[in-house]
């Protein structure tokens, strides 16, 4: 696999409304989108900076990987995730290699992308996410 950017490093927060002001004036960019993504149970918020983005994650619910993460480890570092052209096939490849996967399959992320995790445990310790555009 050989990723063709880091698309973007996702950080969990406590609340949007706070951290999006502060990241506004830390980046001098505006927040140029927020979306709620249910099969993740965040609502997120994003920024670019040059190519990359910065993805600020809230909790949408008590049981999610977000609030679980910021129960145990606060808020901080999250993710990083890099984009790949096929992410089926990188799936596989890293898989036969031994990284343990998150998402054996592609599910639906932010942004109309498509995504899957490869465990923390796997991979030196940093959730690590690919993400591609779907196949018409
Ligand atoms: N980075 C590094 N380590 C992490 C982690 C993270 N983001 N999240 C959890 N861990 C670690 C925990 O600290 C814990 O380590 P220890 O065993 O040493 O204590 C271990 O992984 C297991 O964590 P857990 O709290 O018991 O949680 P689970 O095993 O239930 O889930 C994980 C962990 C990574 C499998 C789960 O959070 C997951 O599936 N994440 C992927 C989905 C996700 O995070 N979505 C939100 C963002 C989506 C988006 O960008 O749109």
């Amino acid at each position: 696999m050989k990723p063709t950017q880091i698309e973007h490093i996702g950080i969990a927060v406590k609340s949007l409304s706070e951290a999006i002001p502060f990241y506004e004036r830390l980046l001098g960019t505006r927040c140029y989108a927020t979306e709620v993504v249910p099969d993740q149970k965040v609502k997120t918020a994003f920024f670019m900076v040059g190519s990359a983005k910065i993805e600020l994650l809230e909790s949408t619910s008590d049981d999610g990987p977000v609030a679980k993460f910021i129960e145990k480890r606060g808020e901080g570092f999250h993710h990083i995730a890099f984009a790949v052209d096929d992410i089926q096939g990188a799936l596989s490849e890293l898989e036969q290699h031994g990284v343990q996967l998150i998402d054996r399959s592609p599910r639906k992320g932010a942004e109309g992308l498509v995504i899957a995790f490869l465990h923390p445990k796997s991979t030196h310790g940093i959730l690590t996410e690919l993400c591609s555009k779907p196949k018409p």
